[in-house]
């Protein structure tokens, strides 16, 4: 039987799967994990009811899991590990935390009105910590194989490819190689192509916050 999974809509198209990277690594996690779902898109600035009275906290993604909703990314991924170990996608915990302020320095550059705040270095410094670290272990941050750690992160880097692209003309230094080879890597991978969100989804996702 097919899991049910609640994820972001498409702002402005309620009927099309949206841009919250942490809906995409959910999917991303059953993708790769071959788990049939079912998905739920759901418009965040028009919650329904019956999500409202699963979701205490109104966020996506949810798992229904067992008959009993889950919240949390973290969670979610955690009890998937548990219930279905094979293929595993355990992360070495020593490589758990890799790139993990990525997506926070991206987020406080692209909002950024102020070219002398710091903000650009701060997440060149992040994108020059990932790429040591890839050019020591990669080409994933555990090594040969996919796992956890980069199905969060790799969401992560495509809103940052995005979005900064569009609103900044910024793009990720060219020579930071293992980095832009990372992100060829995932970004092309099946499971990946199958659920990300469209380029103008993650757009319009971010437009209200630039
Ligand atoms: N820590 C949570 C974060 C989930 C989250 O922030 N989701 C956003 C969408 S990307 C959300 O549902 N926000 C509620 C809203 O916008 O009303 C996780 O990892 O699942």
């Amino acid at each position: 039987m097919a899991l049910e999974v609640c994820v972001k809509a498409a702002v402005g198209a309620p009927d099309k799967l949206g841009d919250c990277p942490f809906s995409h690594r959910v999917l991303l996690t059953l993708k790769e994990k071959g788990i049939p779902h079912e998905m739920h898109f759901i418009n965040l600035s028009d919650k329904p009811q019956w999500f409202l009275e699963i979701s205490p906290g109104g966020k996506v993604p949810l798992l229904k899991l067992d008959d009993k909703w889950v919240g949390d990314s973290d969670v979610i991924v955690g009890i998937l590990e548990e219930k279905y170990p094979d293929p595993s996608l355990k992360t070495p915990p020593e490589f758990a935390s890799v790139g993990s302020n990525i997506f926070g320095s991206f987020s406080t550059f692209l909002k950024s009105k102020d070219a002398s705040d710091g903000s650009e270095e701060a997440l060149l410094n992040e994108l020059k910590a990932l790429e040591e670290h890839l050019k020591a272990h990669g080409p994933y941050i555990a090594g040969e194989k996919i796992s956890g750690v980069d199905l969060s992160l790799g969401p992560k880097l495509y809103h940052l490819e995005v979005a900064l692209g569009h609103f900044k003309k910024w793009t990720v230094p060219e020579n930071l190689t293992c980095v832009h080879n990372y992100m060829k890597l995932i970004f092309s991978r099946q499971s990946f192509v199958e659920t990300k969100a469209a380029k103008e989804y993650v757009i319009a996702g971010w437009a209200p916050k630039v």
